[in-house]
């Protein structure tokens, strides 16, 4: 079944840049697949400014208080990112409802694989939900057919959570082609003043070609995760806000993108971390920017503290680019705020005291992994096209040679890498042996960043908080303290999801 949506004014300024322009370019010699890129120039053009939209809900049809019933299916739909365009995606129900729920409901989720020709799953991703009910590769859903998700939310487990398809080989097509959702659980009491809002923030990544297409991934995409032409916040380019002077605002941000890192700072208004993945921190820490790499999110607030436009900006970061065609990441802007000249009616301080973290305690088991990356040869004698095309990506033998590892093993299904005990507290030692950048995450659990070590130096964070997924700048070793509560296989691996898919994952088989 095709619906369409039709986001309201959703364009933005064509222009991706000359150097995803030369991009473009390389990679289409590099492919050998040259005709099938757009040029810079003939790129739909997506509109800037229109209201932030807030994300739809998706309804409980429970009466039963405590309990969240409903029902999501995968389907291909249409948006019009840009005018007279409508682009080819997959969504949830249509429109990628965020699902709201409390620390003690059960959840229960009728889910239905609309998608033709395609198995897929739904992972819940940071969320601490038995390792049967988490969408692993393990568990497929057939095209057309069903399952129920049943899980429970305990105290304590507020947070940011997202949830997103994880079938093996399809994961990051399935997710860039659009379908990912955020998953708020809400605490019993909530520490932060309600007049800040709780405003989502969902950030993705488009690539749109002059036919208004997603083109199909390149080289360059596997190699260094697929970047877009536009990065948009709840699917609109550089959406506007109005606040009033001395406003406070919550934001919860949430990079859903395959691979972008998003490094940003918040121009004339000051930012405030409050929460992590794993939910709040234990007191607000002002920052001037922050980083967010695939997969992670962070709570802020927001204080518009001087009048005219405050921009949420991203900075240049490197991230260890493979090959030519580095994209341009700074200087996009993915929200802009117009602050009045008028001043706020006073707001409610922000709590000096968010909640309590305890610390994990010592570690009983150390355990080494080390992320490696080979790229074999541009030389060698897969087909190149395979690469390219969408069957090709779920197979090593269309990449070109190119492989992600953990301990020099790709990843295998049937295959346990670590075996572990439910409720004792590990030591993971990740060390990045490679050139980039790669965002750490484990399955059905948050854990706690002990320490960085680079070039010898070592850093321990300054704050604690509860974290799923990780950045492991490149050279670097991060050691986390971590402890699987819930028996079952779970799966580790790089959120930068051509990597995932290129074998930089893993099993732990957690025993009872
Ligand atoms: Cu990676």
């Amino acid at each position: 079944m095709h619906r369409r949506t039709f986001l309201a004014g959703l364009a933005g300024l064509a222009v991706a840049g000359p150097a995803a322009a030369q991009m473009k370019h390389d990679m289409s010699s590099m492919s050998g697949h040259g005709n099938t890129m757009p040029l810079t120039g003939t790129n739909p053009v997506l509109q800037e400014g229109q209201p932030l939209t807030a994300l739809p809900r998706l309804t409980n049809q429970s009466a039963v208080p405590g309990l969240f019933k409903a029902e999501l299916a995968a389907e291909p739909g249409f948006i019009r990112f840009a005018e007279g365009l409508d682009t080819p995606v997959l969504l949830y129900n249509s429109t990628n409802p965020v699902i709201e729920a409390r620390e003690g409901d059960k959840v229960e989720i009728r889910f239905k694989n609309g998608i033709p020709g395609e198995p897929t799953t739904i992972h819940w991703h940071g969320m601490p939900v038995p390792a049967d009910q988490d969408g692993n590769p393990g568990d497929p859903v057939a095209p057309g057919g069903e399952r129920i998700y049943a899980f429970d939310l305990p105290e304590g487990s507020a947070a940011s959570y997202w949830f997103h398809p994880h079938p093996h080989g399809l994961t990051a097509e399935q997710v860039y082609r659009g379908l990912a959702g955020v998953f708020i659980v809400k605490p019993k009491d909530d520490p932060i003043p309600p007049e800040y809002g709780d405003t989502v923030l969902m950030l993705t990544d488009l690539r749109i070609a002059a036919d208004g297409t997603m083109p199909e991934s390149t080289m360059a995409d596997l190699m260094n995760g697929r970047i877009g032409d536009h990065v948009l916040t709840n699917g609109q380019k550089n959406p506007a806000m109005a606040a009033a002077l001395g406003e406070k605002r919550r934001f919860r941000l949430y990079n859903a993108t395959n691979a972008r890192f998003l490094r940003l700072r918040f121009e004339n208004a000051s930012m405030t971390v409050i929460g992590t993945d794993g939910g709040l921190i234990e007191a607000p820490v002002a920052v001037d920017e922050l980083l967010l790499t695939p997969a992670e999110r962070i709570e802020l607030i927001v204080s518009f503290d001087k009048p005219g436009a405050a921009k949420l900006t991203t900075l240049d970061y490197e991230r260890g680019w493979m090959g030519p065609g580095k994209p341009d990441e700074a200087g996009m802007v993915l929200l802009t705020a117009n602050v009045s000249e008028e001043a706020a009616a006073a707001m409610p301080p922000l709590p000096a005291k968010l909640r309590a973290i305890e610390p994990l305690g010592s570690p009983v088991v150390t355990r080494r992994f080390v992320l490696t990356e080979s790229m074999g040869g541009m030389d060698n004698d897969s087909t190149p096209m395979q690469g390219m095309d969408h069957s090709g990506m779920s197979m090593p033998s269309g990449s070109m040679g190119m492989k992600f590892l953990i301990n020099g093993a790709s990843f295998e299904m049937n295959r346990i890498d670590e075996v572990s005990k439910a409720g004792q507290v590990e030591l993971w030692e990740i060390v990045n042996d490679a050139d980039m950048d790669h965002p750490f995450h484990v399955h059905g659990t948050q854990f706690q960043i002990l320490e960085h070590e680079k070039d010898g130096k070592v850093t321990a964070p300054s704050y604690r908080a509860w974290k799923d997924t990780v950045n492991i700048v490149g050279g670097e070793t991060v050691r986390i303290l971590l402890r699987q509560d819930l028996p079952g296989p779970r799966m580790y691996h790089c959120h930068i999801l051509e990597h995932e898919q290129l074998g930089m994952m893993g099993i732990v088989d957690v025993q009872a």
